[in-house]
């Protein structure tokens, strides 16, 4: 199949999910199209089969707000004709789905089809799209997609309750390679590259986002001031975003910023994550929970909030723990009791990998979108 994907290049989530699918595809024999105004972030090699097409957005004096919508759907049906797509993915439906129906629209004028399928990561539904602004124009870019895709089974319900929307969703979940996410199995090589970031008897607990305030940075600090009075610790912060600055004056003022590693982005998380022993994720809601996911496939259990669809794919106490939202004392506690108790940690951490490969593996994942995509070209037929 010619495939084109549309996502957001930047730190987050859905541009991962977007960017590592396409990786997949391409190296099972499918030609990957990215359409985006920069090279998706996690997109760094020149893969076979992988083309990336810039989306050149031109200011003008009258544009206050250069029109990056239209400049999209241009390019996504040039793009479309000139490579001869058989379908779009986009990611994340703000402004992507519209984009995408403008494009599906230009083309049929011309005779040529060009069907799209729609992925919802999260806060298109639940935070952006729920601003009267853009609702009504998501939900019908939503309800006119081909194929609509939601990463759990969480966000299928809030699409269906809070947009009214009336047409099916596939649950497609996150997913993870986990040849590329894998523990350390040398626990010598372990205990040495851990080395770069702790001395060898400081436990390493690791947060991964883009350090937007639903993330709660601050209460990965707070949870970290709690852990390190009491063992000797390390705290990993990987990612960068409006809320690093709050959380640097946070460990001055706690006294823990030498502690503490800001390391901002980061390529490749795969080399970082299995040098953690505990990932924090105390997010106000997470519609999935990637770096969870990530962390588990390099045997590091997560404590979490039982926020969205982070339940979907941590069972509490098996493989990871999960408190309520802005419980810091709770988390605290959780996570000292893990790094007290190896065997307990170990019980976890065997889980987790289990999970991922059992679950959540690439290999079981992407042949459902695939499988997805031909049902929907398939549709196109009747
Ligand atoms: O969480 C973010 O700020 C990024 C956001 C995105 O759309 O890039 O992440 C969402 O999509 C991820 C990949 O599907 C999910 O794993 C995250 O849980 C989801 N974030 C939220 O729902 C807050």
């Amino acid at each position: 199949m010619r495939i084109g994907i549309t996502c957001y290049p930047t730190y987050g989530g859905s541009g991962v999910v977007a960017t590592e699918l396409g990786i997949e595809l391409a190296a099972l024999g499918h030609q990957v199209h990215f359409i985006s105004y920069s090279q998706p972030f996690r997109l760094t090699g020149r893969d076979e089969g992988i083309f990336y097409h810039e989306v050149p957005v031109s200011s003008y004096p009258l544009f206050e707000f250069p029109p990056y919508d239209l400049a999209l759907a241009s390019r996504m049906a040039e793009v479309a004709e000139f490579s001869q797509l058989d379908l779009l993915h986009v990611h994340y439906a703000i402004p992507h789905s519209v984009s995408a129906l403008l494009a599906r629209q230009m083309l049929a004028a011309r005779g040529r089809r060009l069907p799209f399928v729609t992925t919802l990561h999260g806060t298109d539904i639940t935070l952006v799209g729920l601003d009267r602004s853009y609702l009504p124009i998501t939900r019908y870019a939503i309800q006119e997609s081909d194929g609509v895709t939601s990463i759990s089974e969480y966000l299928k319900r809030k699409t269906v309750e809070d947009f009214g929307v009336t047409r099916g969703i596939e649950v497609v979940a996150n997913f993870v390679n986990c040849d590329v996410y894998a523990p350390i199995k040398d626990a010598v090589q372990r205990a040495e590259a851990r080395k770069r970031l702790a001395d060898p008897n400081e436990a390493i607990l690791m947060h991964l986002s883009n350090f937007r305030p639903v993330k709660r940075v601050v209460d990965v600090v707070r949870i970290f001031a709690q852990v390190v009075r009491e063992i000797p610790a390390r705290l990993v912060l990987v990612g960068d975003g409006p809320d690093r600055s709050a959380a640097e004056w946070l460990a001055h003022d706690l006294g823990i910023h030498s502690k503490i590693h800001f390391m901002g982005k980061q390529e490749r998380v795969n080399e970082l994550l299995p040098l953690a022993d505990i990932l924090l994720m105390p997010s106000e809601l997470e519609s999935f929970g990637l770096a969870a996911l990530e962390a588990m496939a390099c045997k590091v259990p997560s404590i979490a909030t039982h926020v969205g669809g982070v339940p979907e794919l941590i069972d509490d106490g098996e493989t990871g723990l999960l408190y309520e939202v802005g419980d810091v004392d709770a988390m605290a506690s959780g996570a000292l009791g893990l790094l007290r108790d190896p065997a307990r940690l170990e019980a976890m951490r065997d889980a987790g990998r289990r999970t991922a490969q059992t679950r959540f593996c690439s290999t079981l994942v992407v042949p459902h979108y695939v499988r997805y995509y031909e049902q929907v070209l398939a549709n196109q037929g009747s």
